[in-house]
């Protein structure tokens, strides 16, 4: 398998699915800006709309869609654990993909990275934040993980809450995502990948001639897609 990735963005829950199941996997570097692969091709010509992840498999066929992606590495390598395999548990994980997916990633975050987004659609975007991880704490309260135990939901929650250190969202507000966030962040595979990314999350900001949110002496601000 192929995974087609930009830096710390979304297409990190695949890698950290890919690491969680034991799977074999080449990586493609995208470009965040200019849309470059490694190997100098335009990555329009993998996924047209220029947005990763995607995830080619052995036979040439290219998934798009990380909620796709990420019950697809679940339920092709069972042995991992990294989905429920009784209905309600299923349906559970898909409203959990569902909800981080809408709710958080799209619905909230994305709209913070967007350079083309005006300040007020940055500031309703923030408004949307308080009432969702307020909600999203409650349903932690007393659990280590979505599901109880970890799950490709998971992967993506602690992708997308990892975000926060690029926002004005403070996660201190609620105690219970930032134990959440560093439980995540203290496995072993979540560590390994983005351990991974980061450099080449910091060149990619580099070329675009921008400082790295939330490191030492700089002031974090709003900076590049995720
Ligand atoms: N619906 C897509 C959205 C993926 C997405 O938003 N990817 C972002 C990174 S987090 C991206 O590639 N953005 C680049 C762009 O919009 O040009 C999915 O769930 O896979």
């Amino acid at each position: 398998m192929k995974l087609y990735f930009s830096p710390l963005s979304c297409s990190l829950a695949a890698r950290i699915a890919l690491y969680e199941a034991g799977a074999e996997a080449e990586f493609v570097h995208v470009d965040r800006a200019t849309k470059a692969m490694d190997d100098g091709g335009d990555y329009r010509t993998i996924h047209p709309l220029g947005v990763v992840p995607t995830l080619r498999l052995e036979d040439g066929e290219l998934l798009t869609e990380l909620a796709a992606i990420l019950q697809y590495l679940a339920e092709r390598f069972p042995e991992a654990g990294l989905a429920p395999v009784d209905l309600r548990g299923r349906t559970e994980l898909r409203k959990w993909l569902s909800f981080v997916g809408t709710e958080l990633h799209k619905g909230t975050f994305f709209p913070l990275f967007d350079r083309s987004a005006s300040e007020a659609v940055k500031a309703y975007a923030l408004s949307k934040v308080e009432p969702r991880l307020s909600w999203l704490a409650d349903q932690l309260e007393g659990r280590d993980y979505l599901l109880g135990q970890f799950s490709v939901a998971d992967a993506y929650l602690i992708t997308t809450l990892h975000w926060c250190l690029a926002t004005p969202v403070r996660l201190e507000t609620w105690p219970t995502l930032k134990a959440y966030l560093k439980r995540g962040l203290a496995r072993p595979h979540v560590a390994r990948a983005i351990a991974e990314e980061k450099p080449l999350y910091m060149e990619d900001l580099a070329r675009l001639g921008e400082h790295v949110p939330g490191t030492a002496g700089q002031p974090a601000r709003i900076s590049s897609s995720p």
